[in-house]
């Protein structure tokens, strides 16, 4: 019987991760059709690469424990931990990050949950990017299911940044020797002044006009 019971269990977690999974496709699929819209109709592509991951169950546990989540369920799981699904864009330049933003959270069957945006505000160890948790439908043969997918928005460099950092912090288990610490945020600095330099270049070299950015988007929950 508690064999049965575990299979049960092992079924229904499966089952859950696989709903995020539609959700990350769906994303996926959405972000993909304005890369190709892109492509064809602007002759320009302002997607450099689009990086999923479905967080794995150990990294889920270890959320649900931090969170002090005591008796999980998957009701509660869904409801507290909204990055199960995540899809990476990386854009050439931070205007092609905002746009896109624009362009995904319009839409008409997209929902924003939260925006962070650690462009305008970066973190205090120099981490950008823009962050949103949007909700997207999955149409399932039981009916619309909506999943929670957060999309993270950055460029190049912000993401030649954060993948350096994430290096850093798993070689030093967290306990990053104080002089790494700073020469990390000295170089998020010099991350953001290329970031500056190409947009303008390309601006100059494609008679662009300087356009002003949209202002940051505020937070917002639903
Ligand atoms: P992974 O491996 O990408 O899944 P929380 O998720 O509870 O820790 P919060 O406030 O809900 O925090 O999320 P937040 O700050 O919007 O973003 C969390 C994710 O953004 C992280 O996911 C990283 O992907 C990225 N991130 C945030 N801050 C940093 C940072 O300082 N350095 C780097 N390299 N990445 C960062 P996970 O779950 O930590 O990891």
């Amino acid at each position: 019987d508690s064999i049965r019971q575990t299979r049960e269990l092992r079924d229904e977690f499966q089952r859950f991760l696989r709903e995020y999974e539609f959700g990350m496709r769906e994303v996926e699929t959405k972000i993909s059709i304005l890369r190709d819209e892109f492509l064809h109709d602007h002759a320009y592509n302002p997607i450099e690469h689009v990086k999923s991951r479905l967080k794995t169950p150990d990294s889920i546990v270890e959320k649900i424990a931090r969170k002090g989540i005591d008796e999980p369920d998957f009701e509660r799981i869904r409801a507290e931990i909204t990055d199960i699904a995540g899809v990476r864009v990386t854009c050439s330049f931070v205007a092609d990050v905002y746009q896109l933003f624009e362009l995904l959270t319009q839409q008409d069957d997209v929902t924003v949950r939260v925006v962070k945006d650690y462009i305008a505000e970066p973190k205090a160890n120099g981490y950008k990017s823009l962050h949103a948790i949007i909700e997207v439908p999955v149409f399932l043969s039981t009916g619309p299911l909506p999943v929670p997918v957060e999309v993270q928005f950055r460029t190049i460099a912000m993401d030649f940044w954060a993948s350096l950092e994430h290096k850093i912090y798993y070689k030093f288990s967290n306990q990053v020797p104080s002089h790494l610490v700073e020469s990390l945020t000295g170089a998020a600095e010099a991350a953001s002044e290329l970031d500056a330099r190409m947009e303008r270049l390309h601006r100059e070299a494609h008679g662009v006009p300087r356009r002003q950015l949209p202002p940051p988007p505020p937070p917002r929950v639903v």
